[in-house]
């Protein structure tokens, strides 16, 4: 499938399934925004490089339309009650299981994920639909006993109004559903900024989601605006009409949005960058933790935030363990995730191509010594696709600057420990906190690392790696990652205020804390 016709026919067969064009608007304020006079997005596979479209990018000046039409229908979609709008999410995640194919291959072409995980994102998004659905029965309060007599005290749960959510390429539509499912059966309206390299997939899926509103005959409910600029996330960040803004992204741009939305005492949920390490013990169940690490390291060619970043290997493994995870990284195959059996396909651009080089050569001029990879490839007929080889480097220290940073390129540092403690330490010394694993087979070890000596981070697994979570649990990690948390569990609290109520309904007004007021 690397032939450009090949190209050309999955294209043309994406598009015309998902009502795409070429030229396409990227504002949807309640309906499509023609885009004559707007600047625009040419967007390229990192797959060849081809030209797969022009998007035209919402401008500063549409901003507030979008958001005063986005309260507007709040007014009507808060009212109907939450099983309702259950069920439009049920719908619309009926609607997308028509679509796994064609949507999932789009962020194939889009973003460069293989065909199985970009249907896996569209899985994704039908799974948290699900979630949804079921939450919309299950949005309880709590009812607390009231010291006073004759009184009731309880916690209701209420929408925001309109949440802001900011998405990142790699989860091209899936980070954005497990924001606006929720969000939208507790009753908030969505207004929604993708990043610029995923915009195809963010329109394709504001399409297949807004016919289904059109046929419940309900008002606009998720909001699109495509920006190159970061404008529009600037607006988003300091607009106190948004009480709730998620951003998904780098830690250097979160702490912007962090400070500005801080700033007018917003809420935020932040889910920033991972640096994420496994542990392999010699107790582990080696077949397992091999294909743990190597999933973990390699899958989305390292561009999930849940990457494994760091191999923390018992010494006694690295004459065994390192040459056979050192085998698969000279044997995994890279190139158009098109072609059957490639498993790491390109990265999303040439910056992030350039990133892999840098990080690779200040790691080497740190003492790192490359084992397997340092190569940026040229594949036949690829010649304008992002292609690096997968590296496996070792030697360098556990708190050195490179093995502390984020880089968003299929590197594996391999960090050596002999005891326990010491791969604890090495694991939580690096500032984010996001995924975790360790692959062991001890009792001892697992829950010494799942103990609060142990992983520091918001994700903690077992013989099983960091990336692949599952939406029912809540998603998101600590330290600089920033502490939001997404997706299942009990997350759906922070797309709520929270309202804790009184009711008197004696004949009497007794104070609380014994205080007494009396008056004339
Ligand atoms: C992300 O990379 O932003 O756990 C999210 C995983 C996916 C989500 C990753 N379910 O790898």
């Amino acid at each position: 499938m690397a032939n450009s016709s090949d190209f050309q026919a999955v294209k043309d067969r994406v598009f015309a399934d998902l009502g795409l064009y070429e030229q396409v608007s990227g504002l949807y304020d309640g309906q499509w925004v023609a885009g004559e006079g707007r600047r625009r997005i040419a967007v390229h596979s990192p797959i060849n490089g081809e030209w797969l479209a022009d998007v035209a990018a919402a401008a500063d000046e549409d901003y507030d339309r979008m958001v005063e039409r986005a309260w507007a229908s709040f007014e009507e979609w808060s009212r109907v009650p939450a099983p309702k709008r259950g069920e439009v999410v049920r719908a619309i995640g009926d609607r997308l299981r028509e679509y796994v194919e064609s949507l999932g291959l789009l962020v194939t072409l889009e973003v460069g994920k293989t065909p199985v995980e970009g249907r896996g994102e569209v899985q994704e998004m039908i799974d948290i639909a699900d979630f949804a659905v079921g939450l919309s029965r299950q949005l309880y309060g709590t009812t607390i006993a009231s010291e006073r007599p004759s009184h009731r005290l309880y916690e209701q749960w209420h929408p925001h109004g309109v949440v802001g959510v900011i998405t990142a390429f790699n989860f091209p539509c899936a980070v954005w559903s497990w924001n606006a499912f929720i969000a939208g059966v507790i009753g908030n309206v969505v207004v929604w900024k993708p990043s610029p390299n995923s915009a195809l997939t963010a329109i394709a899926t504001i399409n297949i989601v807004n016919d289904v509103l059109d046929e419940h005959g309900l008002p606009p409910l998720f909001f699109l605006a495509v920006d190159e600029a970061g404008e529009i996330g600037r607006r988003m960040s300091s607009d106190r009409s948004l009480p709730l803004l998620s951003f998904t992204g780098s830690v250097r741009t979160g702490r912007e949005v962090a400070a500005k939305v801080g700033e007018r005492l917003g809420r935020s949920i932040l889910e920033l960058g991972g640096n994420n390490a496994a542990i392999v013990t010699p107790d582990a169940d080696m077949e397992i933790a091999l294909r743990g690490v190597a999933f973990g390291a390699l899958a989305t060619a390292a561009q999930r935030c849940t990457t494994t970043r760091r191999l923390i290997l018992h010494e006694s493994l690295i004459d065994s363990f390192l040459p056979r995870l050192a085998d698969a990284y000279r044997s995994v195959r890279v190139g158009s995730p098109l072609e059957p059996g490639v498993l790491v396909g390109p990265l999303i651009n040439r910056s992030a191509v350039d990133s892999y080089s840098s990080a690779i050569g200040r790691a080497e001029s740190t003492g790192g010594k490359v084992l397997v990879g340092n190569a940026v490839l040229e594949l036949p007929g690829l010649e304008n696709g992002n292609y690096v080889a997968p590296t496996l480097i070792e030697g360098l220290a556990p708190d050195s600057e490179i093995v502390c940073e984020e880089t968003f390129a299929p590197i594996l540092y391999v960090l050596r420990y002999s005891d326990l403690k010491e791969a604890f330490a090495i694991h939580n010394c690096v500032p984010q906190g996001l995924s975790s694993a360790i692959f062991s087979n001890n009792l001892r070890e697992v829950e010494g690392f799942l103990s609060v000596v142990g992983s520091d981070c918001g994700q903690a697994s077992v013989n099983t790696g960091t990336a692949g979570a599952e939406i029912g649990g809540a998603f998101g990690g600590e330290k600089e990652t920033g502490g939001g948390r997404e997706s299942g569990s009990d997350a759906w609290k922070a797309y709520a205020r929270r309202q804790t109520v009184t009711v008197n309904y004696g004949a009497e007004l007794p104070l609380a804390q014994g205080v007494t007021f009396d008056v004339g």
